[in-house]
């Protein structure tokens, strides 16, 4: 199918989603929301990729939520709604990427700014380029950070740096994004791409079923109690000991060669 706001490319098991706004540094629409989704089906099908892989056109990774979109300021102010496109395309979205049984690489080109900030740091693993930077632009325009900005923060970088990053809403360049943890690495630019699709390639030979049980344990422990998450664990591993590509990892280690995994 062909989009109007973003670009879909399935390679050797790597989807990519290129959101694809450059005039407008990718910001988001509801089109766009709906172009996502739409490729997001075809992405979750069986067999169809084992990786997927977010970023941008051009010299941003998305400046968030597009603020000149009609529905974001129409109608009487007593009466907006700036959270229904969170509730119907945002919050969605997230749950989406999280639960999708394969890693999601944020590749963050440039500026990653509002709800796409926190949509790359919702993704399994952030990779940046060094020109890059985070911006919580929320605070600039009087809103608070969502799409789980809320949620990641204060988790990954503690409650200090947080609140910082909402209320004084200036840009984290990458490199101190890489610094504090709350990304995966910086990647000089000229060095990016190629870092970007090793790192694809590499986790689109991986064993794919167990990525995304390994997904669902992580995801599950910041609000789990040490016992639940045990017990969880020990769930979740039964699954990945029933994995062909368990059979094949043990099977590859005592013959001495690597592994060729699956996916499932
Ligand atoms: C844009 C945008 C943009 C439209 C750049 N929209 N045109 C959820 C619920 C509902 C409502 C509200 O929001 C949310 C969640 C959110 O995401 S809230 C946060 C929304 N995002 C922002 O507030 C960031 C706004 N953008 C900026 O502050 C700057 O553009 C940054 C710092 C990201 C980049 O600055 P520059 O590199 O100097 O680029 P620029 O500002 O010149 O932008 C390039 C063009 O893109 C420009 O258009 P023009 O016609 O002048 O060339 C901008 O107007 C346009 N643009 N962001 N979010």
């Amino acid at each position: 199918m062909n989009y109007r706001t973003i670009l879909l490319e399935v390679t050797d098991s790597v989807a990519t989603i290129t959101l694809n706004r450059p005039e407008r540094l990718n910001a988001f629409t509801a089109e766009m929301h709906a172009e996502i989704r739409d490729a997001l089906t075809g992405i979750e099908a069986p067999g169809a990729a084992r990786v997927l892989v977010i970023t941008g056109a051009g010299r941003g990774f998305s400046a968030g939520q597009d603020l000149a979109e009609g529905a974001v300021m129409s109608g009487d102010p007593s009466r907006a709604d700036v959270a229904r496109t969170l509730e119907e395309n945002y919050n969605p979205l997230l749950h989406r990427l999280r639960a999708l049984p394969m890693p999601v690489i944020a590749a963050v080109n440039g500026v990653a700014a509002g709800a796409a900030a926190n949509l790359a740091l919702a993704c399994d693993i952030v990779i940046a380029a060094r020109s890059a930077s985070f911006l919580q632009a929320f605070a600039r325009i009087a809103l608070i950070p969502d799409a789980g900005g809320t949620y990641t923060l204060p988790r990954q970088v503690g409650m200090a740096r947080a609140m910082g990053l909402a209320m004084l809403a200036e840009p984290l360049p990458a490199e101190t994004a890489a610094a504090w943890g709350l990304i995966w690495k910086c990647v000089a630019d000229d060095h990016f791409r190629d870092e970007v699709a090793s790192t694809a390639a590499s986790l689109a030979r991986g064993p794919t079923r167990t990525y995304a049980l390994l997904k669902q344990a992580m995801y599950a422990s910041a609000d789990s109690r040490f016992d639940d998450q045990l017990q969880r664990e020990a769930a979740l591993q039964r699954e990945a000991g029933r994995t062909h590509d368990f059979r094949e990892g043990v099977t590859a280690f005592l013959e001495k060669r690597p592994a060729r995994f699956e996916g499932r």
